[in-house]
């Protein structure tokens, strides 16, 4: 039995014990007793974990609540005691059925984040920086590559019951989905999101094109899987504080042109938080549009009922 925890983050305990036997059934007993059933062995794992049938590559289920349940391998039966075998002949049988070994079962666990929006870029484009601007978050933020190794999430608290989660993930480079850089094992966390944001790095100190930087990425998000690539996704155009304010403008409109650009994005700097928080409420309006969408269409498709009932009753 697989039980969701919210006070686990990681996986790594598994890395310890990687065996978790149930209790075998015990056997059926004299004086009308049946053996007891196995008791569960309860594995605990974090929220947000997948659990795959290794022979099968099968999903058995994601648990994305504290406190879900999964029943990933039966427990020992318990086996049947003599009272089972007592018929008009035999009053006092001498008979009872072993109990049984629970069963075995390989799986693989996966843990995918649960985040509503995931953040993308090559290393240093200012993910962590832009995470800690805008969320209580506070992944460390370096001037080297690779400064995030593992994955963060902040909440972003829009008003008192509007919120959605950003994930910070490391940054990603040419090949990645070869496995360069910290390769792309990363990525697997984005599966959730409903959002990306791409940052980019629109003032790079050394000679870099912010325009092919945001290709390449692209390109490894379609190696990687496709569907990302279909994902919303929308861009932050950071570091404008580098740039004179006088071709800030130019500067941003010119990187868009150039990608022929026609999702939302922005122009901000994550390190003194100039329009991080615009970004922020743009993407809380696009959650809200989406549950409005999605509630209507759940409205609609219970009028579609009523009506089918409907006819069905004028025929
Ligand atoms: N001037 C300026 N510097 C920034 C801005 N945002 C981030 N930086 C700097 O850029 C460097 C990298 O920032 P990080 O937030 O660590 O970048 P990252 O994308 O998380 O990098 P990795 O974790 O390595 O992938 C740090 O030195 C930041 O201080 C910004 O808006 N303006
Ligand atoms: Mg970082």
């Amino acid at each position: 039995m697989a039980v969701a925890d919210e006070n686990l983050n990681t996986l790594v305990d598994f890395r310890h014990q990687r065996v978790f036997r149930a209790q075998r059934g015990q056997n059926g007993m004299g004086r009308q007793m049946s053996g007891r059933g196995g008791e569960d062995c309860v594995i605990r794992v974090p929220v947000g974990t997948e659990v795959v049938g290794t022979e099968t590559a099968e999903s058995l289920g994601d648990l994305t609540a504290h406190g879900q349940r999964l029943r990933v391998a039966a427990g020992g039966e318990g086996g049947r005691g003599n009272v089972h075998f007592k018929s008009s002949v035999n009053r006092a049988p001498r008979r009872a059925t072993p109990g049984h070994e629970g069963d075995a079962r390989e799986l693989r666990l996966e843990l995918k984040l649960l985040a509503d929006v995931g953040l993308l870029g090559f290393p240093n484009a200012g993910k962590s920086t832009f995470i800690r601007a805008v969320s209580a978050a506070t992944p460390r933020v370096a001037d080297y590559p690779f400064t995030t190794l593992h994955p963060h999430l902040g909440v972003v608290r829009i008003e008192s019951d509007k919120s959605f989660v950003v994930a910070d993930i490391p940054g990603l480079i040419e090949g990645a989905a070869e496995g360069a850089g910290l390769g792309i094992q990363f990525l697997k966390h984005l599966s959730r999101t409903h959002l990306l944001l791409h940052v980019v790095d629109m003032a790079p100190q050394d000679d870099s094109d912010p325009v092919q930087q945001v290709r390449a990425i692209e390109a490894e998000l379609e190696q990687f899987d496709a569907r990302l690539l279909q994902r919303p996704r929308w861009l932050l155009l950071n570091k404008l504080d580098l740039v004179p304010h006088e071709q800030r403008a130019q500067r941003a409109a010119r990187i868009v042109a150039d990608l022929g650009w026609t999702a939302p994005w922005f122009a901000i700097s994550a390190a003194v938080r100039e329009d991080t928080w615009d970004a922020c409420l743009a993407v809380q309006r696009f959650f809200d549009a989406e549950r409005k969408a999605r509630e209507e269409a759940a409205a609609a498709a219970v009028d579609l009922r009523f009506a089918a009932h409907g006819d069905e009753a004028g025929a």
